[in-house]
């Protein structure tokens, strides 16, 4: 059973060191289609997992999910959640970049953060 042990341990860290999942969704604000959240903040080196929603009723049937600077650009489907995992590059310029919809120029981008971590709050 020792070895059980240790094997649980060996999943947990795989766990650990799976992407970070960030859920972007497509929202009704007054007239305009949003990707949201508005702001997304990631760091360089940094692996995260987007998982892209439609799910307004009514409008279009689909999106776009377009992020040039690294070189996303997906169509996402009404009720059929589209997964993309990417590593933001470690040399990435911190700053602000766009993901928006290559679809619709109407349809209101969010906006991507690339920041230096907060330093460790354990370590003051
Ligand atoms: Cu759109």
């Amino acid at each position: 059973m020792k070895s059980l042990g240790l094997v649980l341990a060996l999943l947990t860290t795989v766990t650990l060191a799976a992407p970070r999942e960030i859920v972007i969704s497509t929202e009704k604000i007054g007239e305009s289609v949003h990707w949201v959240p508005q702001r997304v903040e990631v760091f360089p080196g940094e692996e995260i997992k987007f998982v892209i929603k439609h799910e307004l009723q009514g409008g279009f049937d689909f999106h776009g999910f377009f992020v040039p600077q690294l070189k996303i650009q997906k169509q996402v489907n009404r009720n059929k959640a589209e997964e993309l995992t990417v590593k933001i590059p470690k040399k990435m310029k911190l700053g602000e970049y766009p993901m928006g919809c290559h679809f619709h120029p109407k349809h209101v981008p969010a906006t991507l953060v690339v920041k230096t971590p907060a330093p460790d709050s354990k370590a003051n």
